[in-house]
């Protein structure tokens, strides 16, 4: 079938009046940080002026869906980007925490229509961390923004 008759409605990167909120874990906070601050450049090179960004801070990736949800219903956020970094250690606490962590913030974006993107780091190792928080392997933080400004430039057409 030739795709050129096909409607494809898909977001772009241009959206106005972005309202977002970043929430960043403190837990392994070398690592989010770099996440964070890739996170607020690639806001900034896309138009998102600093009235329009908060950051907000938790303990650890643990707290991630309680605060995003606060902020969710808060109807102050067009989109919430969650930061951490989740490391696998000798014991199980690891899956509880990033599996609550991603279960929940999954949740709130369906049950409140706001999007989340998920920029929470679950690796194996730091160094696996650290490549995608500005090293070799990018910067999740950066994606989790653009994820972002994506979903609400989709929402809005879809709501129009
Ligand atoms: N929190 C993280 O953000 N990353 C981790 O790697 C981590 N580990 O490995 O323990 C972690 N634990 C703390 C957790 O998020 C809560 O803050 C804590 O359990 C209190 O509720």
């Amino acid at each position: 079938m030739p795709s050129e008759n096909i409607k494809i409605i898909e977001g772009d990167l241009s959206v106005r009046d972005l309202r977002v909120a970043c929430v960043a874990a403190r837990f392994n906070d070398f690592i989010v940080e770099p996440l964070l601050r890739g996170a607020l450049d690639a806001l900034g090179r896309h138009g998102v002026g600093k009235d329009g960004i908060d950051v907000v801070r938790v303990p650890g990736a643990f707290e991630l869906p309680i605060v995003v949800r606060k902020l969710a219903a808060s109807g102050r956020y067009d989109a919430l980007i969650a930061l951490g970094a989740v490391i696998r250690g000798d014991t199980p606490h690891f899956d509880y925490v990033a599996g609550e962590c991603a279960a929940g913030l999954a949740r709130i974006a369906l049950d409140s229509g706001v999007p989340v993107a998920f920029g929470v780091l679950t690796t194996d190792t730091v160094e696996q961390a650290s490549d995608r928080a500005g090293g070799k392997a990018g910067n999740k933080g950066a994606d989790a923004a653009l994820t972002a400004i994506e979903m609400v430039a989709l929402l809005r057409k879809l709501a129009t």
